[in-house]
């Protein structure tokens, strides 16, 4: 079993690279993969940079030419919800794409025809994250997460994002890897801990608190991998 963990920013990714053994750098498509193993399991690590499209390529590209079997996300995410604070964990039960718009015709707001609103994150990866929080006694929110080409850094935006899709918090890139991995049929797992409110002080948190939530998520999902079988 050949699992991918990526994040989009090097930050999300460089405590992950730092506990794999043996590892090689391979480059493809203007990106690295970090090859290499941890106790006992093939890995492949990738940070996309930031966005949608960057992050639909890393992913496929994990899939297709490198044959991960699973995609595990890692990172930082915005708080809508008001229970998410500094630090906290969500776990994506559902992703949407909150800039995806041709209302003009009729559809819903992250709606295309052949498409869905809500991409739906694999049930047993899930109870996995369940599994390693109460082991860990840490608790963690199970929400729906909504991806969009912008920082947001706005409270109106945030409460229209919220309102709109019942999303619990915003980011830039997990709707995208649902995207593909969902048309591949490979499972996936999102998890994001928050680095700020995506209200007014969003860009001086996010600063503060990158690396340390990026951290946390991190960590978490290396304990996910520890109970991953395969
Ligand atoms: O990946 C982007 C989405 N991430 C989640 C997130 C978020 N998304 C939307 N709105 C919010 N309020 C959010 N809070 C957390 C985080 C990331 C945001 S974009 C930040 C870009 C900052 C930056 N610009 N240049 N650098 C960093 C330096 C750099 C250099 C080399 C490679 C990468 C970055």
């Amino acid at each position: 079993m050949r699992i991918a963990i990526m994040g989009a920013m090097p930050e999300e990714v460089e405590p992950l690279v730092a506990r794999l053994d043996d590892v090689e750098e391979i480059l493809y498509a203007d990106n690295t993969f970090y090859f290499g193993t941890y106790r006992g399991k093939e890995i492949v690590v990738a940070y996309s940079k930031i966005g949608k499209v960057f992050a639909a390529l890393t992913a496929a590209t994990l899939i297709e030419k490198f044959e991960c079997e699973m995609v595990l996300f890692t990172g930082v995410a915005g708080a809508i919800s008001d229970e998410l604070k500094i630090g906290d964990l969500i776990v994506a039960d559902g992703l949407c794409q909150h800039d995806l718009d041709i209302t003009a015709f009729g559809h819903p707001h992250g709606y295309v025809p052949e498409g869905a609103v809500c991409i739906w994150a694999d049930p047993g990866l899930r109870e996995i994250a369940k599994k390693v929080a109460y082991d860990q006694k840490v608790e963690i929110k199970e929400g729906v997460i909504a991806t969009g080409d912008q920082f947001v850094a706005d409270p109106e935006r945030k409460t229209w994002i919220g309102e709109t899709f019942k999303a619990d918090a915003l980011e830039m890139e997990g709707a995208a890897v649902a995207v593909v991995c969902s048309a591949l049929d490979v499972p996936f797992f999102i998890l994001r801990a928050i680095s700020d409110s995506a209200d007014m002080d969003a860009g001086f948190d996010f600063d503060a608190f990158l690396k340390s939530s990026a951290k946390v998520s991190a960590d978490f999902v290396m304990a996910m991998v520890r109970k991953i079988d395969g």
